[in-house]
């Protein structure tokens, strides 16, 4: 009896082990970088009482494993205005004060605390004090009606329109719990190509129930509008901003907005670009527009996202039209529109140099676009860390007024006074359990907001907290993989587009190769021909003042350094340039030897990757593992159809061997 009590007394505890083993390994990616479900009832008190004050007392109640927290409501801070910034104090063996000037504020300062705890830095005297740097930081979901999203790679969209809104999914919440954590404050729900259909009354009922389960978290709801929609869903004859009729339509419809979203942020407009409809098709101009907009919200403090992705077809070069069409209009925009503007002055592409419009604009503010689906970075097939690329971006420095201006300090209000700030970020979030699809593209989502609270944090130390979170504090995990992620984006402009190529992409879907790709009566700046200009003598788009002359809409001294071959770096050397074949880069190696060099770099850094990964096997549970690695075999594969396709293609033009010492091609370009 004895034995058979013991026997049974170690079958159970064998049981538990193998069962809470499985239990702390299992993992669907669902819960992101937030903690996981703890109860450690820590006691923590409010001076108020608020839905998003409850959200974060629940939060730290449940997660924070130390002493008493207190929050504390509108202590008299020295802060620069009432942001929602927030300060920690205290010890977590004596006891922690949060204070904030507004409730969001004690949320983030929640949130901050236990991210602390998760990263283990949590140690001694904790004395912090945050502000964010943008006023807005939101998330733009290019999210269809039917449920599709346009460069998603995640599932369908998240928003269940035909449910809504007598169903309310429970990802909504958790949604804006995990944005909360990182201190985004905004979403707009559908695509840019904007259906009209989304601010009918029907459907802006829908959107009102998605809203009032992001209130207590602090995210507002933003729409992208239809220029169009006083005629399609209006019965309106016409659309013209200047049309008595059609500004009061829209006035009706902000008022009818803020009826079922009272904090309804404000609408986000693609106009007067790829087919979409705005105010040049009435000879108005893009001030016209936004402005009729900005009228109608303005009532209501709701603001207009203005995008300046805009080229015409017949534009000598694409990358000069933004700032073409919009300099003009400087200081002619009303004081709630803000122009929307890519990180660089084409489209998404792994690397490009920043948009010149960054402190080209005076009197207007600008804000800045990332993509953080990846859809000209490999989707969620491969993988390629994007801090890197927004850092890079944000502190790149335009010179606008000296040096030192930097785009974040451009875009934050820093150098020429702006009345609000705002960054977005084109979202990659989808149904999928993990909800990016690419297990670590949920990276990508975190550093994003992270950026946009601070855009002075290093990839690093993102990469390093996001890992903590989301897999193991273990250094043997958390270093090499980090090393891997600060790799990976400069992995993949070398195998996909090195040395300032860019858009040689397949036609349309912008997954592999097509440098040669011709579609008959197509735009000839949506062939990759147009961009990189290959022919005998050389490779490379001439910028430079014996070209397009898109050097000159950068501040000195930047245009002279990109406009002198020898000066110009040469991350952005064929974006500036023609460059002869034989030129000689500082490798000593000729440009052609160097372009192999560098595609064939791109292929075995993802070798190292796979090797990286498969070595931290024990450390993570077996899904994401096993996930990761099979999209890493796919990614090397699809690297090295990137570097033959462009080798080869290029080698027609170039009429050299491919260096001896470097692997030959395994595809033939057929
Ligand atoms: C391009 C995408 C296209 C978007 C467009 C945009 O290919 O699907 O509609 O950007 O930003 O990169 O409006």
């Amino acid at each position: 009896m004895e034995t058979l009590f013991k026997d049974r007394k170690l079958l159970l505890s064998t049981f538990l082990i193998l069962f809470f083993a499985a239990g702390a390994f299992a993992e669907d990616g669902s819960r992101l970088w937030l903690p996981s479900e703890k109860n450690y009832d820590a006691e923590v008190t409010a001076n108020v009482q608020n839905p998003t004050v409850d959200i974060a007392v629940r939060e730290l109640r449940s997660q924070w494993n130390g002493a008493p927290v207190r929050l504390i409501l509108e202590r008299a801070r020295r802060r620069r205005k009432a942001d929602d910034g927030f300060g920690i104090i205290g010890n977590r063996t004596r006891g922690v004060t949060i204070e904030a000037n507004t409730p969001q504020g004690l949320l983030y300062g929640a949130y901050h605390l236990l991210r602390l705890q998760q990263t283990g830095e949590d140690d001694g005297h904790i004395y912090i004090s945050e502000s964010p740097a943008y006023d807005y930081r939101i998330l733009n979901h290019w999210d269809n009606l039917d449920g599709s999203i346009e460069r998603g790679y995640a599932g369908k969209s998240l928003w269940q329109w035909d449910e809504l809104p007598d169903v309310v999914s429970p990802r909504y919440e958790e949604y804006a719990r995990a944005n909360a954590s990182i201190g985004i404050n905004g979403a707009a729900l559908n695509n840019v190509n904007a259906n009209p259909i989304f601010i009918t009354t029907e459907y802006l009922k829908k959107a009102a129930a998605i809203a009032d389960v992001f209130r207590p978290y602090g995210i507002k709801t933003f729409l992208s509008v239809n220029f169009s929609s006083p005629v399609l869903i209006g019965g309106l004859e016409t659309s013209d901003p200047l049309n008595a009729d059609v500004q009061k339509w829209w006035k009706d419809k902000a008022d009818e907005i803020y009826r079922l979203i009272p904090d309804f942020g404000g609408f986000l407009v693609k106009a007067n670009s790829e087919g979409q409809p705005g105010p040049q098709d009435f000879g108005r101009t893009h001030a016209d527009g936004a402005n009729m907009l900005a009228e109608a919200l303005k009532p209501h403090g709701g603001i207009v996202m203005w995008r300046a992705f805009v080229y015409a077809a017949s534009g000598d070069d694409r990358a000069k039209q933004a700032y073409d069409e919009f300099t003009p209009l400087d200081g002619q925009f009303l004081d709630n529109v803000i122009i929307q503007v890519k990180n660089g002055p084409i489209d998404f592409q792994p690397r490009e140099p920043f948009s010149p419009l960054f402190g080209a604009m005076k009197y207007t503010p600008l804000m800045i676009e990332f993509q953080i689906t990846r859809e000209y970075l490999g989707q969620s097939r491969q993988f390629a860390y994007l801090a890197p690329l927004y850092s890079e971006c944000l502190q790149a420095d335009t010179y606008c007024e000296g040096e030192g201006s930097t785009v974040a300090k451009v875009t934050a209000g820093h150098i020429y006074r702006q009345p609000f700030t705002a960054i977005a970020g084109v979202a990659n979030t989808g149904s999928d359990a993990n909800w990016t699809g690419h297990p670590l593209g949920q990276a990508d989502w975190y550093c994003f907001g992270r950026l946009a609270w601070n855009p002075d944090l290093t990839p690093e130390q993102i990469a390093d907290e996001w890992l903590k979170q989301t897999f193991t504090t273990d250094s043997a995990f958390v270093e090499p993989v980090k090393r891997m992620m600060l790799a990976s984006r400069e992995a993949m402009v070398n195998y996909m587009m090195p040395l300032g190529l860019h858009h040689l992409f397949a036609w349309n879907e912008h997954y592999g190769p097509e440098p040669w790709c011709y579609v008959p009566g197509a735009r000839a700046d949506w062939l990759p021909s147009y961009y990189h200009k290959a022919d005998t003598v050389g490779i490379g788009f001439n910028r430079s003042e014996t070209g397009s002359r898109a050097v000159f809409q950068y501040y000195s001294p930047l245009r002279e350094t990109f406009n002198d071959i020898e000066t110009c770096p040469e991350e952005y050397l064929l974006w500036f340039h023609h460059a002869p074949w034989d030129y000689r880069m500082h490798s000593g190696r000729t440009l052609w030897s160097e372009l192999c060099y560098r595609y064939q770099a791109g292929v075995y850094a993802c070798r190292e990757f796979q090797k990286v990964w498969d070595k931290i096997e024990p450390y993570i549970d077996h899904e994401r593992f096993s996930d990761v690695q099979s999209r890493l075999r796919q990614q090397t594969a699809d690297a090295t159809w990137w570097k033959d396709a462009c080798v080869l293609y290029f080698q027609k033009f170039s009429r050299r061997p491919i260096p001896y010492e470097l692997e030959r091609p395994i595809h033939n370009i057929e």
